[in-house]
């Protein structure tokens, strides 16, 4: 090359550096500022599942770290009792009791979120931010005729997901594949994938034809195609490659999430991290198997916790932890026999996964949506407990307000000092759901409406909230809901009911 070319190469390369670095050095160092944002998401995690909450009879200290080292809110929610509605609104900033479909949802249901909605990944890119999403969907996938085996979309990744490595539903529910990106992971095209929700696809076993192909027994439900001798919702047939292993399931969400961080250190990154563990089939890694002397359900709490402590280890390692905001929270509260036989009740002893709160996974009572909740983020917020309402509605506006964005809806309040530690109250209201239903906390109070049904759900041995008459409690003397206010207390029950017809719009 002769010098002349070189030097006009250098001097175009160096004006391009100049003109150009000036104002992208500039963008980098704003965004730098940034923090990486992390939600971690359990699935039926209770309020007494984590020792930082309480529990003596389960050891999490990992979770603890995250607890103790940041802010452990004692009056933090889900807004549902259930999963699908909890992330519609966890994602969007919007009550899920406003979208009719927002209810646990089959493996084959449409995308539930509008591809012109706004979300918290969508709202983050506007900032800046690379966004992923790695385990537990269950929001639906496509318009409502996937063909499983051609690109699926829409998908995370067309509402605001740069990067998408999830299963489609629950552990529970066909297809038991992964997909990445809107492909299932490991397709074999000469072996397709079919699924139905409606009827089998012949000559295949199920788990109510075919027991003797189950390891796994099911108690009510869950006896639908056999996948891993596991029987499941759903009829599914081919697809044998891009099985999942139950077992490994933990380990393989972990490293995606790993792989995730390690390769997006340099840009601000928004990671929502959703673990499948404690939801039906618990199905403990065998290096976790009978460790927490509980059974299946208290070794996948274990489990869990060790998966968070490998995630922290790695944020420290990639010298990330001073810049990363880090959420942690559970879509709805527990539940023992969801549909297996796993000893989860016989094997309980003296934990109580729902703390001293009443109810459980689909109640209006607390311990359906008041779950474990915490903020963390290493440097920058003081350790501590707050009692502020807060919910997982409130994040869209909270990390707007965090990140520069002036994004929020009618739903999702600001609550980013109250995040941050810097401020000790937080929602004034509440409306929770559970399984279509809801109920107003505002303030120390909580009034359930009366529905008909059943008081119980028998096959999870569950009080669902359900009542004949009012209930009205008031949640600072009585956490527990043992005594029903609203006859002795009429005109609190009747301001409840009026600010309940207003929230809801009736
Ligand atoms: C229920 C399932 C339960 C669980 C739940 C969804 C039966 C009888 N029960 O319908 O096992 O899968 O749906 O849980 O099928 S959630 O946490 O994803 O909302
Ligand atoms: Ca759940």
């Amino acid at each position: 090359m002769s010098f002349k070319i070189k030097l006009l190469l250098g001097l175009t390369a160096s004006t391009i550096l100049w003109s150009c670095s000036s104002p992208k050095e500039e963008t980098a160092k704003t965004e730098a500022k940034k923090p990486n944002i992390v939600i971690i998401y359990m699935d039926d995690l209770g309020y007494g599942d984590l020792s930082a909450y309480g529990a003596t009879e389960i050891s999490t200290p990992n979770i603890d770290k995250l607890a103790n080292g940041g802010i452990r809110f004692t009056n933090g929610y889900a807004t549902s009792a259930t999963c699908t509605p909890s992330r519609y609104a966890l994602l969007t900033g919007v009550y899920p009791w406003r979208n009719k479909d927002a209810k646990i949802l089959p493996g084959t249901a449409p995308l539930l979120i509008s591809t012109s909605q706004m979300t918290v990944p969508k709202m983050l890119k506007g900032q800046g931010y690379e966004t992923g999403v790695v385990g537990k969907w269950h929001l639906g996938l496509g318009n409502g005729d996937v063909d499983w085996n051609e690109h699926i979309s829409p998908s995370p990744n067309e509402v605001g997901f740069d990067y998408s490595y999830i299963m489609a539903a629950t552990q529970d529910r066909v297809p038991t594949v992964y997909i990445e990106n809107g492909d299932v992971v490991n397709l074999d095209p000469n072996d397709p994938i079919e699924v139905s929700y409606d009827q089998n696809f012949e000559g295949e076993p199920t788990g109510k034809d075919n027991p003797e192909l189950t390891t796994m027994k099911w108690h009510h439900g869950h006896n639908n195609s056999i996948v891993n001798g596991i029987p499941r919702i759903g009829f599914m047939k081919g697809g044998e490659a891009a099985k999942w292993s139950d077992v490994d399931m933990a380990d393989h969400f972990l490293e995606k999430a790993q792989s995730y961080v390690k390769s997006h250190k340099d840009r601000p990154f928004f990671l929502y991290y959703a673990f499948q563990q404690p939801h039906v089939p618990r199905t403990p890694n065998p290096r976790f198997v009978g460790k927490s002397g509980m059974g299946p359900r208290g070794d996948v709490i274990l489990e869990a916790d060790w998966m968070v402590g490998e995630f922290m280890k790695t944020l420290e390692d990639e010298g990330l932890l001073e810049n990363t905001l880090i959420i942690f929270s559970s879509d709805n509260g527990p539940v023992l026999n969801d549909g297996y036989y796993d000893d989860a009740v016989e094997k309980l002893g003296d934990h109580t996964p729902a703390g001293p709160l009443r109810g459980g996974k689909y109640s209006l009572f607390e311990a359906g949506t008041r779950v474990p909740f915490m903020v963390y983020w290493k440097g920058k917020i003081q350790p501590q407990v707050s009692e502020a309402l807060v919910c997982q509605l409130d994040l869209l506006s909270s990390l707007a307000a965090l990140t520069g964005s002036s994004e929020t809806t009618d739903d999702s309040q600001n609550l980013m000092p109250t995040f941050l530690g810097e401020e000790k109250s937080g929602r004034t209201d509440l409306m929770i759901e559970a399984t279509g239903r809801t109920a107003l906390r505002k303030g120390e109070w909580l009034m359930i409406p009366p529905y008909n049904g059943v008081a119980v759900i028998q096959s999870v041995n569950i009080e669902i909230g359900n009542a004949k008459e009012y209930q009205l409690y008031n949640l600072t003397s009585d956490i527990g809901q043992t005594n029903n206010l609203a006859q002795e207390n009429p005109e609190k029950l009747e301001q409840m009911i009026g600010d309940y017809e207003t929230i809801r719009g009736e």
